[in-house]
Parts: structure tokens; C-alpha cells; sequence
């Protein structure tokens, strides 16, 4: 088991994951290093063992170095060109494979293999992302968040380039280097990283009415998830299915995580930038590694093309969703992730994926981002990753065993490959790489009626630009538009132009009067009178658009758990709490006063992973303060003890306080350590308190897991 995590995992056998033909292909491009042996010496990159790597050749023993040491030169010539440039976007993230099953077939409205077969379970690649920071950015920052997933189907890979958020901030990909421009750090201050707090970006987009929407999601708690396991994913473009008969339908692509969608409180994500600036990509590995595997079910929602024009806003308008209440979403199939990467950079670093990698039975809309888009994706990588031939390298190589090398594109920088046959069609050799009918599984473009005068110009219903802003508004919690407006005022609190303050209180208007003057009145700017009297589309009652609401599903099942466990605990207890959320996909971390073994009160012994020093409360989703005796109250009674309980009941976080820890508790926070007679514990306010907890059964601890993430929805 690997230590870059925070320990190892206690009672979860790490999973080995089932091979695919992707994993298998993989396994070929993989040099396993020997450790011992033969076969363990370092070799030169021209194949010779090297006689010293630590020491090279000079003119005498104190004299100059020699040019002429291969050794020496092979090694740190390679060094110098270790690094590639990053990803001018998305450069922090981190990436899974894993597995894709259908089990709702999309037959009439598409041939594409992957969305009518029902038997095959497709390989994946899945890369998670930050958008503004570089790659070594926080990941906690506040930040969009990049859901890049490829299916390696039989048929050629696709890839749902996607965020989460359903929408996008402008509505032309010709503005994206100017979005961009604004957002990363300053030119000649050359700051601030993974941030959008600051003048620049907020300028543009109160310079772009477009944005308004996207700006309200960017201000609302999906720009700090808990977890990458716990983030929806949208395609945002409206792609198109076609069936065997070249019908075209409209199509949005989601995917919806099995855990519930999942946010950090803005103080948290603060704290855990500094604590851990890798949380995200250290739980993603940490969860799948453990064998407990995140899960999303993919989702599409379909339009008839004859349906195109029956929407208040352009399908192929990229600031806007389809609402569910329009068009329900589909649920077709499960992508499970199962297995961490073997090398971040061969893997991760170097996966290109391209908005136009489509199979057959899948094409675009004429949705001009995505147009922009596929060109981007497929340059960007022509410099990123050193020349035309990127697609040859492993994680971008189609399955080779269903789609073999066969085309006559020849030569580029750094082939990989020794191509042997006709570099052109048609040809007098009779093997030609020649196309493929619909019938023999060609990609199929039916024809669609395009025209009218060139111009740049956008449809004519892409200028209504905040009637979805408001039904977004509307769509969050009293929770969520309350952190809205904390949101609001950090972000345009970082900026000193005033005028860019005035202009986002103006747009903040357009979407709520409310909101727009509770910001406001954090800036000692007047609003004036509501712009518009129509406020868009409201929702009724509670939250009837899935896809806006937050839906904070908490669950005792894919958490990190706390179980404080310094000298003097019950071990009893200790052991089937820690079974009880083990059983339910849980991982527990142990906390003492030491790294190392801590005594039970009649000297039994566990095994620590944090201390009160080494970790904060920050770093998991629930805490369990165990029964114990003199020794361990005394423990609770240290200022750090007491200031994780509180910090945690503060960040809403499901809390267990049994025993002697229910009293001490409740002087730290607002709960009483007095239960009902007769019963085990009480929920109070997202903690679950029990003073008499004497009872070992693991079904009541089940419970109690179960009782406290219950309670603390809210
Ligand atoms: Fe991207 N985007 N983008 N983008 N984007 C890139 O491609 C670009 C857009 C998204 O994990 C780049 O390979 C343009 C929307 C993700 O490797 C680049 C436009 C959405 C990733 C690029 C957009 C995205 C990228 C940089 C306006 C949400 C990370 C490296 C037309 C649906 C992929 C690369 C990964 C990456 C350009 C707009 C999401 C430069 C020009 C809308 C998740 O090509």
C-alpha cells in the first residue's frame, strides 16, 4: 500500500481490480522496474548498463568534469527535459480509470454501440480538474470544477469533455482567450493563483451579460466540492444522436454521482488549502484504492430535432440548461472508477482529451462553442504534448485489439509506431484503408438543412441573457442563497475598482432584487429600484429542479471518519463502531495523542493515524468521541481536543458523543447530555449524543451512523 496517503487502511483489503481491454493494452506500454536481480541495474536510455549513476567522469579525481561521461549526460539531459507546458486550463487534476455499464439501451435514437449494448462493459478514463489554477495550484480553491471522461468503446473513443456546472460563462468560444486572460493572474502582478477574486475577472464579466448565469452558479457551493466523488458532471454542449435511419435528436449529457452532491463550508476549503493542498486528489486515490469505488450514472436528456425551435431559449446556447421539468433526464447506465493511476504523468498528464472525439451514432449540434471547442482541444495538444502524434501515446490510443492502426496519416514528430503498408488511398495494393459505410460502422453524418447569410452573428434568442439566472437563484436553499451572498461579497471584496462593484450590482439585480441588496449593502452601494419586474421563471415549492438543487444526500457510506481514540477509550466500543462504518463503505482513521499504538482502558491497543497535531477536524466528514475513562477525559480537556469538536460541530459536520463525551460535549457545544428514558442516544441538532451508551451491538452503531448523517441534512 502506498504512504502518500494518510495511512494505511485498517480492516479494507485493497481491491484488485478486474482487467479490461484498455488495462490490458496498458500493460504493454508499462515497464515494470525490478527491484532486485539481473535485471535491476540502470540502464542508459542507448541501452548499456551504466557502471555509476552517482558519481561521473572527471580529469583526474579533483579535476573538471568530462563532456565525454555518457552516463552523466544521458541522465541529466533527460532530467532537463522532464517538463512539458501544462494545460493552459485544467492544469491541477487528477484522473481514474474505470468501467462503463448500459443497462438502458438508446436504440431509437442512436447506433452508437456504447448506448445500445447492454452486455459489454466499456473501459473509461476519467480526469477531475481545477480550471484557473496551474498545476500545483490548492485544490481547494474556489474553482470550477473539469469532468473529463473517455470511454474506450469498440467503435473508437468518445469523450464527454465536461464541468460541473450545466452551463458555461460566454456563449462563443472566440471570447474563451479573454475569459481566460481575465481570470488567470495578473500580468504584471502575476497574481492571484486559482482565484477568481479579483478585478480583472470580475471587470469581464460584468462586462458580459452572458455570463450572469454561469457567474451565479461560480458563486454558489459547487465551486468547492467535498470530493470528486461527490460532483456531478454535464457536457454542457448539446451534442446530437443519430439513429440507423440518419434521424437526428438533440442530446445533453449528464452524470449524477451515487453519493449526493457534496460541498465544503468556505472555511474548511480556507483551512484545508493550507493543511492539505492536495485533499481532492488524495481522497479520490484514497477511496479507490481502499476498494470502495465511486460511481455516476450517466443521464441524457433528448430533444427531437423537430422539437429544436420550441424552447424559450436557443438548444444551442451554452449559457443555458433544458430545464428537467421541460425535458426529465434519462438515466442509461453506471461508470464505476476502480483503479488509480500507475504514473501521473504517462496517465494523467499526458491524456488529451478533444470535444471531437464522437463515434458512430453521435454528432455535434451546431452549438458555436462546441464548434470552437473542437478545434481547440485537438491543437492545444499538438504543442502540449510535442507534435501531431499524441494520440499514439498509450492513454490515447484507442483499443488497438477492435480498432487497429489503419489509415495512411504518416510521420510527425516522435511516431511511435513503424507503419507498414500503402501511405496513400486508393491505391494498386488491394489492402487499402479505405472508408466504412453506416452499414460497416462508419461515422454517419446525415444531412441537415444549414444556410442563410455568412455573418458573425449568434440566433436571435441567445441575447436574453438572465432569465435562468434567476430560476437558479431561485432553485437553491435558504442555506445556499445565504452563502450566495457571503460568496458574492468575498469575491468582489478582494476587488479595488469600484466601477466593477457597481457593474456586478447591477447584474446581481437581473437576478434577484434581494440578493443584489443584501450584497450591496456590504458595499455601501445603492441599488436603486428592481430592473425588471418579470423575474424570469420561478420554481414552486421545494427545489423541483433536480439538476439546480443541491440535493445534499449525506450518507454513512464513502466518508472519513474520526474515531478519537487517545489512552484510556473503550476498546470494545472502538471495535464495533469502527466495523459498523466499515461495513457500510467507510473508511476510519484513528486519533490519539501519539503516532503509534494508544492503550484502551484495560491496556488493549490500536494503531493511530493522526494526532490531534498532525490532522484538524477539517480533514474528515465525521467525528466519533468514544466512552473512556479519567485518563481520556483528561485528554478531551486540551484546548486542541476541545477545539476539534467544536470546529467540527461548527462545519455542520456529523458528530457522535458517547458516554463520558457526551457531558464534555455538551459544555463545548449546544447540546444536552440528558436523553429521553429508556432510549440509546438522541439526535440533536446533527449530533448524536449518548451519555449511557454501555450497549456493544453493531446494529445500534449502525444506527447511530446512520442517526447523525441523517440529522445533519439540512
Ligand atoms: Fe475547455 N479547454 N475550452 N471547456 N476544458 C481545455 O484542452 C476551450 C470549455 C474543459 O482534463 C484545453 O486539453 C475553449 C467548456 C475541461 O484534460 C483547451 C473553450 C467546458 C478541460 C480548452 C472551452 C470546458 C478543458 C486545455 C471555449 C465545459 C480539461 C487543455 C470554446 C464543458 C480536460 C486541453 C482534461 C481543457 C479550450 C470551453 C471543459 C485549451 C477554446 C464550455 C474539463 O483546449
Amino acid at each position: 500500500m502506498s504512504s502518500f496517503f494518510f495511512f494505511n487502511y485498517q480492516g479494507i483489503n485493497y481491491n484488485p481490480v478486474q482487467q479490461n481491454s484498455k488495462l490490458e493494452q496498458l500493460a504493454t506500454a508499462t515497464r515494470d522496474i525490478p527491484t532486485e536481480g539481473e535485471g535491476s541495474f540502470h540502464r542508459t536510455t542507448f541501452g548499456a548498463k551504466a557502471d555509476n549513476v552517482e558519481v561521473g567522469m572527471k580529469a583526474g579525481r579533483r579535476g573538471p568534469y568530462l563532456l565525454s561521461d555518457p552516463i552523466m549526460r544521458d541522465k541529466v539531459s533527460h532530467f532537463d527535459h522532464e517538463r512539458i507546458p501544462e494545460r493552459v486550463v485544467h492544469a491541477r487534476g487528477d484522473a481514474a480509470h474505470g468501467f462503463f455499464k448500459l443497462h438502458t439501451s438508446l436504440e431509437d435514437v442512436t447506433h452508437a454501440k456504447v448506448l445500445t449494448d447492454l452486455e459489454t462493459e466499456v473501459p473509461m478514463f476519467v480526469r477531475f480538474s481545477s480550471v484557473l489554477g496551474s498545476a500545483g495550484a490548492a485544490e481547494t480553491a474556489r474553482e470550477v470544477r473539469g469532468f473529463a471522461s473517455r470511454f474506450y468503446t469498440e467503435e473508437g473513443n468518445w469523450d464527454i469533455v465536461g464541468n460541473n456546472i450545466p452551463v458555461f460563462f460566454i456563449q462563443d468560444g472566440i471570447k474563451f482567450p479573454d475569459l481566460i486572460h481575465a481570470g488567470k493572474p495578473d500580468p504584471k502582478a502575476g497574481l492571484p493563483q486559482a482565484q477568481t477574486a479579483h478585478d480583472n475577472f470580475w471587470d469581464f464579466i460584468s462586462l458580459s451579460e452572458e455570463s450572469t448565469h454561469m457567474a451565479s452558479w461560480a458563486l454558489s457551493d459547487v465551486t468547492i466540492p467535498r470530493s470528486y466523488r461527490m460532483i456531478q458532471g454535464f457536457g454542457v454542449n448539446t451534442f446530437v444522436l443519430v439513429n440507423g435511419e440518419g434521424k437526428r435528436t438533440f442530446v445533453k449529457f449528464h452524470w449524477k454521482p451515487h453519493l449526493g452532491k457534496h460541498s465544503l463550508c468556505w472555511d474548511e476549503a480556507l483551512k484545508l488549502g493550507g493543511q492539505d493542498p492536495d485533499y481532492l486528489r488524495r481522497d479520490l486515490q484514497m477511496f479507490i484504492d481502499a476498494g470502495i469505488f465511486p460511481k455516476w450514472e450517466l443521464g441524457v436528456q433528448l430533444v427531437a430535432e423537430e422539437d429544436e425551435d420550441k424552447f424559450s431559449f436557443d438548444l444551442l446556447d451554452c449559457t443555458k440548461i433544458i430545464p428537467e421539468e421541460e425535458v426529465p433526464i434519462k438515466w442509461v447506465g453506471t461508470m464505476t472508477l476502480n483503479r488509480t493511476v500507475t504514473d501521473q504523468f504517462a496517465e494523467n498528464e499526458q491524456v488529451a482529451f478533444c470535444t471531437q472525439n464522437i463515434v458512430p451514432g453521435i454528432d455535434y449540434s451546431d452549438d458555436p462553442m462546441l464548434h470552437t471547442r473542437n478545434f481547440s482541444y485537438f491543437d492545444t495538444q499538438i504543442s502540449r504534448l510535442g507534435g501531431i502524434n499524441f494520440s499514439q501515446i498509450p492513454i490515447n490510443q484507442p483499443i488497438p485489439q477492435a480498432c487497429p492502426f489503419l489509415n495512411t496519416l504518416r510521420d510527425g514528430y516522435s511516431s511511435k509506431v513503424i507503419p507498414n503498408g500503402p501511405n496513400y488511398y486508393p491505391n494498386r495494393f488491394g489492402n487499402n484503408p479505405g472508408p466504412a459505410s453506416v452499414a460497416q460502422g462508419g461515422l454517419h453524418h446525415p444531412p441537415y438543412k444549414v444556410g442563410g447569410l455568412r455573418q458573425r452573428e449568434l440566433g436571435e434568442k441567445f441575447y436574453e441573457y438572465y432569465d435562468q439566472a434567476t430560476l437558479h437563484y431561485n432553485s437553491l436553499s435558504d442555506a445556499e442563497k445565504a452563502n450566495l451572498v457571503y460568496t458574492a461579497t468575498f469575491e468582489l471584496g478582494r476587488c479595488d475598482d469600484r466601477g466593477v462593484q457597481e457593474r456586478m450590482m447591477d447584474r446581481f439585480k437581473h437576478i434577484d432584487y434581494d440578493f443584489a441588496k443584501n450584497v450591496a449593502a456590504n458595499f455601501g452601494i445603492d441599488v436603486g429600484e428592481p430592473v425588471r419586474q418579470n423575474h424570469g421563471r420561478k420554481t414552486d415549492g421545494e427545489n423541483p429542479i433536480s439538476m439546480l438543487s443541491k440535493h445534499n444526500i449525506f450518507k454513512a457510506e464513502g466518508r472519513l471518519i474520526a474515531m478519537v481514540a487517545p489512552d484510556g477509550f473503550d476498546y470494545q466500543q472502538a471495535i464495533a463502531i469502527q466495523k459498523a462504518f466499515l461495513a457500510l463503505g467507510n473508511i476510519v482513521a484513528v486519533i490519539g495523542t501519539r503516532k503509534g499504538p494508544t492503550y484502551g482502558k484495560n491496556g488493549e491497543q490500536l494503531d493511530t493515524q493522526f494526532t490531534f497535531e498532525s490532522a484538524r477536524s477539517t480533514l474528515f466528514d465525521s467525528l466519533v468521541f468514544l466512552d473512556g475513562n479519567d485518563q481520556y477525559q483528561k485528554t478531551l480537556q486540551l484546548g486542541r481536543a476541545k477545539h476539534w469538536c467544536i470546529e467540527a460541530y461548527a462545519h455542520f459536520k456529523a458528530l457522535a458523543v458517547i458516554g463520558s463525551s457526551a457531558e464534555w460535549a455538551s459544555k463545548l457545544i449546544p447540546i444536552t447530555n440528558k436523553i429521553d428514558d429508556g432510549k440509546s442516544f438522541s439526535v440533536q441538532d446533527g449530533v448524536v449524543v449518548a451519555p449511557n451508551l454501555t450497549n456493544q451491538d453493531t446494529s445500534l452503531f449502525e444506527k447511530l451512523t446512520h442517526g447523525a448523517y441523517d440529522a445533519a441534512t439540512f
